[in-house]
């Protein structure tokens, strides 16, 4: 048998993108609150406002870094007229019973979901919880429990307090940690008996990339993210430790964006650039699953000219409570090259130069059937600790078809391949794996375009681009074939 009994099978989602209800029951906003959609040509833009002029206006979120997410003196805010995919979302909100039960029905083990900070403190730096939101979760918990699914809860997946964002500039000032430690620990005491896995960070190395979404950081700057991502890491420490010492049966983890980089070409110049591009990624857990800052990133900030404000106990922090467990995401593998005359592919969070070796769908996303295999070998080897897949799965524009059902066999396709490089890696080289979440189990929106089109559910989702449909759930081909894996503990793909 490949998988162990205890096997943590089940599907994953975040609030940001699935909860809607964005400001029922108490909660504040978010940082994914004044983001509209894109398109796959068009990235997501922040929307602002300057409080001094009453100017308004949208800046494109700013993938890639270094620049600011509004223009100087601007804050970002909701504005009439535009249309923000976040605040209604799938409507888990209002549809969280009916939504675990299809899970059940699927066979779930687990269900990976977010707490949305601002719903619990909605400004991020209030004095006391909202009981509301505290509430939500509770129901939310219960329902879980009903069925014997196992939660495995995000503490911030690509949204902050919008209120830190305009005043702190996120994670960029130190005393977001206390803010972000004092939430930690209220959810982690609240449910305690009800959820034991945790998540600090989705994605945690997407602050190099797009700083606002993971960070609630306006001022961009290689400095700030720098700073930023420090701080995530201390803060993230800190909550390993509170858990250590208020509950052993409960288990932190870190959650890292993976994808392996190959080397277009045999120069050897390509295999230096796969070098430091897998370094951008590692740096993140060298850090907050081996405990201690690399070299090669030390250096870079030497020669970058970049100073952290940090202190000693930080570090002892760092190498004490690493994390427990390495989560990670990982949809397809992604080519490199130094060679000017190659051209690039497609990709809205990912690109790079085209694999003639693989398929792309809609959004230039490759499917590599090897990248699993590869992904928990690489990881396993660094740092020797349990590893869970919380992401892994394919976009799709599904359609409905005469017959009323979502008939999306490539989806089936793609999973079989996945699932298969998962299996040998743990049946070949003997992975240590916890646990394996599909993406977006129950149609949500798109993290990278806002749009509702790309679809990566077991389950349909009856909501469009615009906001329009019933929010009806309709189960697809793959809700049944996913269903059979499960109940054969993976054998049956
Ligand atoms: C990851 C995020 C998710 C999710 C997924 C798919 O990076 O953690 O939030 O959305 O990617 O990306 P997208 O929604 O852009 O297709």
């Amino acid at each position: 048998m490949a998988f162990t009994k205890d096997f943590l099978w089940g599907g994953a989602t975040a609030a940001n993108q699935y909860e809607g209800g964005y400001l029922e029951g108490g909660k504040g906003l978010s940082t994914s609150d004044v983001l509209t959609a894109g398109a796959n040509d068009k990235p997501r833009r922040v929307t602002w406002k300057n409080p001094q002029t009453g100017e308004t206006g949208s800046t494109d979120f700013g993938f890639g870094g270094d620049g600011r997410a509004v223009p100087e003196g601007a804050q970002p805010a909701v504005l009439d007229g535009e249309y923000y995919p976040s605040h209604v979302a799938t409507d888990f909100y209002h549809h969280y019973k009916e939504d675990i039960e299809l899970m059940a029905k699927m066979g779930f083990k687990t269900f990976r979901l977010s707490i949305n900070w601002a719903r619990i403190f909605p400004n991020g730096d209030d004095e006391t919880p909202n009981e509301q939101g505290l509430a939500f979760y509770d129901h939310v918990f219960d329902e879980c429990q009903k069925h014997g699914i196992e939660p495995l809860v995000t503490l911030s997946h690509y949204e902050t307090p919008l209120a830190l964002a305009i005043n702190y500039d996120g994670w960029v000032d130190r005393k977001v940690i206390d803010f972000y430690v004092k939430y930690a620990t209220t959810v982690l005491k609240r449910y305690q008996g009800k959820v034991k896995y945790w998540l600090t960070f989705n994605e945690i190395n997407i602050m190099d990339m797009a700083p606002f979404m993971a960070g609630g950081v306006i001022d961009g700057t290689a400095q700030n993210r720098a700073q930023a991502a420090h701080n995530q890491f201390v803060a993230s420490a800190k909550v390993v430790k509170f858990a250590h010492e208020f509950d052993p049966e409960m288990k932190v983890g870190q959650m890292l964006a993976y994808g392996p980089l190959y080397a277009y070409s045999s120069d050897p110049k390509d295999q230096l650039k796969v070098m430091t591009g897998m370094q951008s990624t590692f740096f993140y857990s060298d850090v907050q699953t081996g405990g201690h800052y690399p070299n090669y990133r030390l250096k870079q900030y030497e020669r970058e000219g970049i100073t952290l404000n940090d202190t000693p106990e930080d570090y002892d922090l760092l190498a004490k409570y690493s994390a427990d467990f390495l989560s990670f995401s990982c949809y397809g593998s992604n080519v490199v090259t130094t060679h000017k005359d190659v051209s690039g592919g497609a990709g809205n969070f990912m690109s790079g130069v085209k694999n003639p070796y693989l398929k792309t769908n809609a959004w230039g996303w490759a499917t590599d059937p090897d990248c699993l295999r590869l992904a928990l070998n690489t990881l396993f080897d660094r740092y020797h600790k349990p590893l869970w897949i919380v992401e892994n799965g394919i976009g799709w524009n599904d359609q409905v078809d005469a017959d009323g059902k979502i008939h999306d066999s490539y989806r089936i396709e793609y999973l079989q391949e996945n699932l298969a490089s998962m299996r040998d890696a743990v049946t070949i080289d003997g992975v240590n794996l916890m646990g394996y979440t599909m993406w977006g189990c129950i149609d949500l929106v798109s993290a990278g375009t806002g749009e509702m089109k790309k679809r990566y559910g077991f389950v349909y989702v009856d909501r469009d681009d615009k906001g329009n449909g019933s929010l009806a759930r309709t189960p697809k081909d793959s809700f049944y074939w996913y269903k059979k894996v499960i109940a054969s503990n993976g054998e049956d793909l």
